[in-house]
């Protein structure tokens, strides 16, 4: 598939059902920890400085917000989870919303799940892979922000990941820096397989 990467905008944002967009559109859903840089990922895979609203303060993406691309695919910029100052209330809404996409949108192929390379991946990250192998939806894996580890040390920390979420070999795991834009083939190459 040919896909004119620039031609990209905000769709809509929903926070429910009945907003999702009406057609049988292919999309892509971004999940991952609140400032692991899902917005980054997006923005860099369209060339684009912030077409995804990003920021250093995390918490910052409260809806799912759809961006239509060349009319072909979407991707849907998922709220992050783990962020510690959020009202129980918030939390469990932000939960039932994420359910609801994730388990009845039929237009969703696959989502990336962003992890932060640096680090092993948290209860909330396991539990999100746990969940979409549950419900068998196809994950792709990122690590992101491996521009902050040296090179020397890449198999060792996606290794550990991997140990720590029981990682299937038939998923993909890509190494992704929205700093560098190391990962940017391979990411594009995951997502139009899944289309
Ligand atoms: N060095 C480095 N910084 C990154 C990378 N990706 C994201 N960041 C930074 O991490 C911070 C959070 O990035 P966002 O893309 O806003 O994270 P998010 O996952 O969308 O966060 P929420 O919307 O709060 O869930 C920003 O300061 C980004 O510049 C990366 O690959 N390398
Ligand atoms: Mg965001």
């Amino acid at each position: 598939m040919e896909i004119n990467t620039h031609k990209a905008e905000i769709l809509l944002s929903a926070v429910s059902k009945a907003q999702y967009p009406q057609d049988d559109m292919p999309e892509i859903a971004l999940a991952g920890r609140s400032n692991v840089g899902k917005s980054s990922f997006i923005n860099t895979l369209l060339g684009r400085k912030n077409l995804a609203r990003t920021s250093s303060k995390p918490g910052k993406t409260q809806q799912l917000n759809f961006y239509n691309i060349d009319d072909k695919l979407r991707f849907v910029d998922v709220p992050g989870y783990g962020y510690a100052k959020v009202s129980k209330t918030e939390r469990a809404k932000w939960g039932k919303m994420i359910e609801e996409y994730l388990t009845s949108r039929e237009n969703l192929r696959a989502v990336v799940s962003l992890v932060d390379m640096r680090h092993d991946p948290s209860a909330d990250d396991v539990q999100m892979y746990e969940f979409l192998k549950y419900y068998e939806i196809p994950v792709i894996i990122v690590a992101t922000k491996a521009d902050k580890i040296p090179r020397g040390k890449w198999n060792k920390h996606e290794a550990a990941i991997k140990r720590k979420l029981d990682f299937e070999k038939s998923d993909r795991f890509i190494v992704f820096s929205s700093e560098t834009r190391h990962g940017y083939d391979a990411a594009w190459e995951a997502i139009l397989d899944y289309l």
